[in-house]
């Protein structure tokens, strides 16, 4: 590819932001991130590739704005004329969107909206074309109706978030269909990491793990541990954004590892590592019980296999390990494996990264 190839990204702070930046980077890409004025610094995931953009090989630019603010979206299109915009920024958290639901739907519906518009009207004026990632989630498929689930499968979405999810999904359609865009659906099942969010619930759970083992937490609370998710890791799940932007034809695709597990295996695996038993921890609060909950998730790759020739590397209980690893050496602890000279997790990652072409 060109080097002077450019990405525009929504959520460029979130946990997926961090991976497919460095990702973009790694591909030679000038990466744009789209980040929010907070009043404490909200950089940490992307702090380590920041540079100075006063160098002149600075490869990473962040530009302040908001998917509820339209005009600035269109601003930075001008600005930055990308080859291609991932649209990963949301209000990402379920059970959030039960108490937030207008400010969810305003930023993961609308919010695609306002940036399928912007788009199509640069590509439009310009006739430069530029290639579109819709950030979908497995949580449209909610209620079930089939498993495994594939791109076929009807939507039924059980919270504000996902019915948001199924609206920019369809629109994300639409703009494809009606204007001509390179616009792609991503169906992604849940994917995890140490960089995921503290407050979801196999981060909750390392953290946990790591604060038990150094005496600063005696119980962890936690919902329903019967739901079962097809759990993946978020750097395997990167890869596929960018892959489904480098086919000949715009399609959508669901990303999943075609396993699933419930919460309560979550917990076996990662306090069972550090040789404890999760039962004398955990106990069950119904503040973090869903209105309406989704129970079961179980994705077909199938097709990015076939048509993307994407594959997940990492398995379920090496997933939690990784994080388990990564906490414990977050608060100075040895690690599981013993290992107290190196991060764990960095040389796992490492390996697993220089997989990448
Ligand atoms: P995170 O919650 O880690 O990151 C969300 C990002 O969106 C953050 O950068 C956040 O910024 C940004 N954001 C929030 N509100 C706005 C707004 N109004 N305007 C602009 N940016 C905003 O999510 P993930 O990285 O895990 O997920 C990335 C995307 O993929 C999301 O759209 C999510 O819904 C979707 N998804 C995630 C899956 C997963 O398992 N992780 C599975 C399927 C889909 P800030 O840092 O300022 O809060
Ligand atoms: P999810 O992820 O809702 O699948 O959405 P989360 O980790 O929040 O919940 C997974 C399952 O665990 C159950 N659970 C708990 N969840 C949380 N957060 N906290 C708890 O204490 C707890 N106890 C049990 C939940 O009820 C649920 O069944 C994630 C997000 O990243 C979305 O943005 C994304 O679209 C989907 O994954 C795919």
């Amino acid at each position: 590819m060109s080097a002077q190839k450019k990405a525009l990204l929504t959520g460029v702070t979130g946990q997926d932001g961090s991976y497919l930046s460095e990702l973009l980077l790694e591909k030679g890409y000038e990466v744009h991130g789209i980040i929010r004025r907070t009043s404490t610094f909200n950089t940490d995931r992307i702090n380590h590739i920041y540079q100075d953009p006063h160098l002149s090989d600075t490869k990473l630019f962040l530009h302040y704005g908001d998917l509820t603010d339209g005009t600035t979206l269109r601003k930075i299109i001008e600005q930055v004329e990308p080859d291609e915009i991932y649209n990963l920024g949301a209000q990402s958290h379920v059970r959030v969107s039960f108490d937030a639901p207008e400010f969810t739907v305003d930023t993961v519906g609308m919010g695609t909206l306002r940036l399928l518009e912007a788009l199509r009207d640069f590509q439009q004026r310009t006739g430069q074309e530029v290639r579109y990632y819709q950030a979908g989630s497995s949580e449209m498929f909610g209620l079930v109706q089939a498993v495994p689930q594939t791109e076929t499968t009807p939507f039924y979405p059980r919270s504000p978030y996902a019915c948001a999810k199924v609206y920019a999904h369809w629109q994300t359609v639409n703009y494809r269909e009606s204007y001509d865009l390179f616009a792609c659906n991503g169906i992604l099942f849940n994917h995890e990491s140490p960089r995921r969010g503290e407050t979801f619930v196999t981060r909750k759970i390392t953290r946990a793990i790591a604060r038990i083992v150094a005496g600063k937490q005696k119980k962890l609370y936690l919902g329903n541990l019967d739901a079962k998710r097809d759990w993946g890791y978020a750097k395997d799940y990167v890869e596929a954004m960018w892959l489904m932007l480098q086919q000949e034809k715009p399609d959508d695709y669901v990303v999943a590892t075609g396993e699933t597990h419930s919460v309560r295996e979550f917990l076996e695996v990662g306090f069972e590592y550090v040789g404890l038993n999760w039962q004398d921890y955990v106990e069950i609060d119904p503040r973090y019980f869903r209105p309406a909950e989704v129970e079961l998730l179980l994705g077909d790759p199938t097709k990015a296999k076939q048509q993307l020739g994407w594959e997940p590397k990492v398995t379920f209980r090496d997933l939690a390990c990784i994080m388990v690893d990564a906490d414990m050496q977050a608060l100075g602890l040895p690690t599981a494996n013993g290992n107290t000279s190196k991060d764990v997790a960095t040389l796992r990652e490492a390996t697993i990264g220089s997989s990448w072409g």
